[in-house]
């Protein structure tokens, strides 16, 4: 790494090289990935690193990490609550902590800690069975007192005055923040590297399943592509892709909204969430709080920003930690979150043959990537369903066996 940012100051008039690259789009792939964010290209990266699996096309209909990996808070941890959740989680985090020397690209991640405020004695409840269950799956954490959070964080405000005074919280020490974007390139790029081609502004607009029972190829808007695999890879978009194979996914799409403040001075090092105040907060390296709250109270597809969204988290904010009342915001965004009921994602096969999953993330998606896209690609090279990612299978819904993972969100949707 320090050797190449030397060479890249000594080569000031040759601008770097880019890092994937433009392809003819072919008339036929082994695998086509439809999604061009952080689950479908790592999906590709791991295919040709651990599996030898090349003729990769990664279709997105957008530029790449326009969607759910460019619209999220960048907040990753593993303090889950159920053991599958944890246990899947925790193999993200330790991919994470080893990203920057895979990919070749520093994607900055920060492991700052992960507090999850309790602010009523059912909250500490709660945090007490994730703290357990957590660390009987190998992952750090535990429930913290005021005696302690002072230190973590010595501007939170911890007085009886708020609105909900804080009790307790959950520390999860390698929770923390990344570079979203750095995450994306990474992967284009090795995945590029590998020999997958990444085909932006490439709308998937029809499936062909043949008589219904398998993939034969995908409809886009650049033309028909043939393949016998294809990979759901997309947020928001998971059921109308699977719509068109005749699939109905048990969830809805909702917005999630965020937004950053102007940069302050550095005074937040960990991660802060609230669910009572439906409020996460994290101050990035350059200074801006990144602040997200629950999901819009209705389903849509609309990725505009509102003015009640603002004025309810600056409320909530401002019960953390009254003295940021003049911080500005700078700019706000919405993403796509599809919610199953259970809030478990859906990885894996499906009733049509060729036709894999790896949908329904709510709010969890961006901090599994690297572990989806290994998983998904160890399933795709193989056949076979990896255990870690069993418990996701679309036909737990069938059989009664969910994965109850709402206890676990940021905030309360
Ligand atoms: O699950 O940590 C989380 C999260 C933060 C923002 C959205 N989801």
């Amino acid at each position: 790494m320090a050797l190449k940012l030397i060479r890249q100051a000594l080569n000031r008039h040759r601008p770097p090289p880019r890092m994937w690259r433009v392809q003819p789009l072919k008339k036929r792939y082994d695998v086509v990935i439809i999604g061009g964010g952080a689950h479908g290209l790592a999906c590709a990266h791991y295919l040709a690193k651990d599996h030898g699996v090349t003729d990769v096309a990664v279709l997105e209909k957008s530029y790449i990490g326009s969607g759910g990996s460019g619209r999220n808070t960048a907040i990753i941890r593993a303090n889950y609550l159920t053991p599958e959740g944890v246990r899947f989680y925790h193999q993200s985090v330790k991919l994470y902590e080893d990203l920057t020397g895979e990919l070749d690209f520093n994607v900055m991640f920060s492991q700052r800690g992960h507090l999850t405020l309790a602010h009523t004695d059912g909250d500490v409840r709660t945090m007490r069975r994730r703290a357990e269950v957590n660390r009987l799956q190998g992952v750090d954490s535990r429930l913290v007192w005021p005696e302690e959070l002072v230190r973590l964080c010595p501007l939170l405000d911890l007085s009886q005055h708020p609105r909900y005074p804080i009790l307790a919280a959950l520390y999860h020490p390698p929770g923390g923040i990344i570079r979203h974007d750095a995450v994306v390139w990474g992967y284009a790029h090795q995945a590029d590297l590998g020999g997958a081609h990444i085909h932006q502004q490439t709308e998937v607009t029809d499936i062909d399943a043949g008589n219904g029972s398998t993939v034969q190829g995908v409809q886009t808007t650049r033309g028909y592509v043939e393949t016998g695999t294809v990979l759901n890879a997309t947020a928001g978009w998971g059921s109308t892709l699977a719509a068109m194979v005749g699939l109905e996914l048990p969830m809805e799409t909702f917005p999630l909204q965020a937004c950053v403040t102007e940069p302050l001075k550095p005074f937040l090092d960990p991660v802060i969430v609230s669910g009572s105040l439906h409020v996460y907060v994290s101050q990035s390296d350059r200074g801006e709080l990144v602040m997200g709250a629950s999901i819009d109270p209705y389903a849509s597809y609309s990725q505009d920003s509102s003015l009640d969204f603002l004025e309810g988290i600056a409320g909530h904010v401002l019960e953390l930690f009254p003295f940021l009342g003049k911080a500005r915001i700078l700019r706000q965004w919405a993403g796509l979150c599809e919610m199953p009921p259970d809030f478990s994602p859906l990885m894996g096969k499906t009733p049509v043959g060729g036709f894999l999953l790896d949908v329904g993330w709510g709010t969890y998606g961006f901090k599994a990537s690297p572990i989806c896209g290994k998983t998904m690609a160890a399933l795709i090279a193989s056949g076979e369903t990896p255990d870690l990612i069993a418990p996701f299978r679309l036909s737990r819904f069938a059989e009664l066996d969910l994965v109850g993972e709402k206890g676990a969100a940021s905030v309360g949707h």
